[in-house]
């Protein structure tokens, strides 16, 4: 009896020993076939088959160990170093990476960008074709890198700050495939050097204050590209230098931990109790992963010989991660050196069979143009011996890309005389133009039945004996039907939730529903988009409210960088439904009546960006907005809050076509163009003018992205055949950008008796006090003179 349960027992033992062995034993083929995918990529570069590439040999260890205890449900918010976290995690296979390294435009071959992203740049989908949610909950979820450095962190800290509301919020705990019940941690990955970027501070301090399950990886190689780590960071340590954000039993903060990144028993133990506690308690943490290496240096771009010493060097052999988890195999048993062997060369062979494949995926449709174009060019040369040349350069390509199929085709048309072979030429290169545009020009915004440009417009109704109440007020009963109506929708910044805003747009709203669905944030505009970000993604509906316009630059970055290129960078696979909420043009002083339209709708293409004129129009356009999946910035009149609005009955059903200017006033002699504060001036100057016997046609274009689609502009100015640009932006600013529109894009020049003319503000910011503002910005009188000087011209 004694004897068979001490054997059972043992071979319990066994049979547990057993699969650790093999646990270990499958981790170490990972970091084998990861750090030949960087070896054979590299050469990949080298031989130029590949434009530049970027590896994550030196960092597999650790990635392996913060892999396992990636689950279902959870999000990635990293940068281009983490393939084998990737590969571990089973959410990337080393066919797609080559794939993407190739910049292979087959979504079905690289499916986190489908070719529009260097490789190592991940993305999972979130939402399907018609633009519905994912389940997002029974899947890794990873989103899409980006390439400039700590960009992934207001993303991660929104990603992980949505599971803080799904816990909170009881109305959407039945979104089962968004969240459940916010036990999703948001793992973020940033280099060393990447730290000194605000973008790191402000998230580590905004984790620490709003207690959000966020696992911040820092992979410290000692260096960012050549400069190391002293130039930096702070005691050359960045879990130092952030120890003063460290939780303690009755505060808020961070948890740290410093893991050696060659350990891989001693991080699988830390990570385990760690990862299971930012779960459970929603404490975020930082990973400082110290002693990782970079075996082949940054980048394809350059050799680290030269900036390493030769001890570093030395020293980087002896530590490199696969070797000391190797050595602690051998160590502890559990393989012996044949074992190791023949993992080694299985995952070279391996390897090499996957880049083959992704290779000749990628290669072959590019083979078939080429073909077939030669197929074609034969058929004319017969005429035109001159074409041999031609054909002989297309076909001696051993590495063809699309655009030598097209430089080819197009050059040939352009020398070739009319025949009917010569247009079967031309409809081939126009077939190519088409599919060309289909694999590189396209998913900028939803096109499908998300896309806010396919929500018709409704017109606002009114009762009889409608009130006349202020501006502030409309937008404050809108957001209080809206809240009631759609548990989807959040609202945060800097003062909104307490006093419900600087200008009373959520007053009082924040006691009706809640604090975890308004609320106030740090002066952090960085992060604030970020918090909407992840909001976004995770498939809610949040407005980020930046207090002045003049501030949004502080947030410009990740709306840029990230937000209008989440649905073109992952074609389609993601979409960020933010809607950012601001005020400006005309107040006081250069910081509160900025109107820096130029540079935010150059910046900002991938986004809607709304000027309404008044609350009311600003009401359609938000309803617009949240009927669709693109993200938009509303610019609210700074100086229209206390203006009188007639009350509309419809406030939620009421909605603006963005896109469609609106005439305000018709006119006959002159189309002055504009939106915002600005129009005000303008409508004041119309009415004098008017008595002067000119008569002119106001439009309001409401929307600067996207811009007049039906060209109504056009259809005033065929009327009046003068034309004026009007805007509070400097000189060149959006004025030039109306003018380009409908000068360009809608030849207007055609319909001009007199040259267009833009009025704006003067270059410099306006000055403060009454008196700034009228000599700093178009005046009524300036509107007038303009006016009569074209009368006159
Ligand atoms: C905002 C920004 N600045 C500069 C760069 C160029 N750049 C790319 S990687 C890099 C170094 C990053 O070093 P580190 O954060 O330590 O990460 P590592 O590459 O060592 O993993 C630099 C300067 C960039 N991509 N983005």
């Amino acid at each position: 009896m004694e004897t068979s349960q001490i054997s059972e027992e043992n071979l319990l033992e066994n049979l547990s020993f057993e699969k650790f062995r093999q646990e270990v034993l499958k981790d170490y083929k990972v970091v084998c076939e990861s750090r030949e995918t960087s070896l054979l990529s590299r050469k990949e570069v080298l031989t130029g088959k590949a434009k530049f590439g970027i590896f994550g040999d030196g960092k597999e260890v650790a990635q392996i160990a913060m892999a396992k205890f990636f689950m279902p449900g959870d999000f990635r918010s990293g940068y281009y170093r983490d393939q084998t976290f990737m590969f571990a995690s089973g959410i990337a296979t080393i066919e797609q990476f080559f794939a993407q390294l190739y910049a292979d435009p087959d979504i079905k071959n690289d499916p986190f960008s489908a070719g529009r992203q260097m490789n190592a740049h991940f993305a999972t989908k979130f939402v399907d074709e018609n633009g519905n949610w994912l389940d997002l909950v029974n899947k890794k979820n990873v989103s899409a890198d980006v390439a400039p450095t700590s960009g992934q962190m207001p993303r991660g800290l929104g990603l992980a700050f949505a599971s803080k509301v799904f816990r909170e919020v009881d109305a959407l705990h039945d979104l089962e495939n968004l969240s459940d019940y916010g036990n999703e941690v948001c793992f973020c990955t940033i280099g060393d050097s990447s730290t000194s970027e605000g973008h790191f501070w402000e998230t580590m301090n905004a984790a620490g204050v709003l207690q959000i399950p966020l696992a911040v990886f820092v992979w410290d190689d000692g260096y960012g590209i050549s400069v190391p780590k002293e130039y930096q960071t702070t005691k050359s340590s960045i879990s130092k230098a952030l120890s003063g954000l460290q939780k303690k039993d009755d505060t808020n903060g961070i948890n740290i931990y410093k893991l050696k990144g060659w350990d891989y028993a001693g991080m699988c133990e830390i990570l385990d109790g760690a990862i299971k506690n930012i779960r459970e308690t929603h404490t975020p943490a930082l990973f400082h992963v110290e002693e990782l290496t970079q075996p082949q240096g940054h980048s394809t771009s350059g050799s680290h010989e030269r900036y390493k010493s030769p001890a570093r060097l030395a020293w980087e052999k002896e530590w490199d991660g696969k070797k000391q988890m190797r050595d602690w195999i051998i160590a502890n048993s559990l393989a012996d050196e044949d074992e190791l062997n023949d993992i080694e060369d299985n995952a070279k062979r391996f390897v090499k069979e996957c880049k083959q494949k992704a290779w000749e995926k990628y290669i072959n449709p590019i083979k078939e143009q080429v073909n077939q174009t030669v197929e074609l060019l034969q058929k004319i040369s017969a005429n035109h011996p001159e074409i041999e040349n031609w054909i002989r350069d297309l076909s001696s390509l051993r590495e063809p890309v699309r655009r030598d199929v097209m430089k080819t085709l197009a050059t040939v048309i352009d020398l070739a005389s009319p025949s009917a072979d010569v247009q079967e030429l031309k409809d081939y290169y126009q077939k190519l133009l088409e599919e060309n545009k289909e694999i590189f020009d396209n998913h900028l915004y939803n096109e499908g039945p998300k896309s806010a440009l396919k929500v018709e417009s409704v017109a606002a109704t009114y009762n009889e004996d409608a009130d006349l109440v202020n501006g502030f007020e409309i937008l404050n009963k809108y957001f209080d039907e809206l809240f009631a109506h759609n548990k989807k929708v959040i609202a945060f910044g800097e003062d909104l939730g307490h006093i419900g805003d600087v200008n009373q747009g959520f007053s009082g709203l924040q006691d009706k529903y809640g604090k975890e669905r308004i609320f106030d944030t740090g002066i952090r505009e960085l992060t604030i988009i970020g918090q909407g970000i992840g909001l976004a993604l995770r498939g809610l509906r949040p407005i980020a409210e930046i207090q002045y316009l003049d501030y949004l630059l502080f947030g410009l970055e990740p709306l840029s960088d990230d937000v209008c290129t989440t649905h073109f960078r992952t074609k389609g696979q993601q979409s960020v439904p933010l809607i950012v909420r601001t005020r400006g043009h005309r107040l006081e002083g250069i910081w509160h009546s900025g109107s820096p339209m130029g540079m935010i709708i150059n910046a900002l293409r991938g986004m809607y960006v709304c000027v309404p004129r008044n609350m009311t129009q600003a009401v359609g356009m938000y309803n617009t907005l949240l009927a669709g999946n693109d993200p938009g910035l509303m610019i609210e009149c700074l100086n229209g809050y206390r203006l009188k609005e007639k009350l509309p009955v419809n406030l939620l059903e009421y909605r603006v076509s963005l896109g469609v200017p609106e005439i305000i006033k018709e006119g006959t002699d002159i189309t002055v163009v504009s939106y915002g504060s600005v129009l005000r001036i303008i409508l004041e100057a119309a009415a004098k003018l008017e008595k002067t016997g000119i008569s002119c046609e106001v439009i309001d274009v409401q929307t600067l992205l996207p811009f007049d689609i039906h060209h109504k502009i056009l259809d005033s100015l065929k009327k009046t055949n003068r034309i004026l640009f009007v805007d509070e932006d400097v000189p060149g600013g959006a004025s030039a950008y109306m003018f380009n529109n409908v000068m360009e894009v809608q030849e207007g020049y055609r319909w001009l008796d007199v040259s267009p003319r833009t009025l704006t503000s003067k270059a410099h910011r306006p000055a403060y006090g009454s008196d700034g503002d009228y000599f700093s910005k178009p005046n009524v009188e300036e509107v007038i003179k303009v006016a009569k000087e074209m009368m006159a011209e």
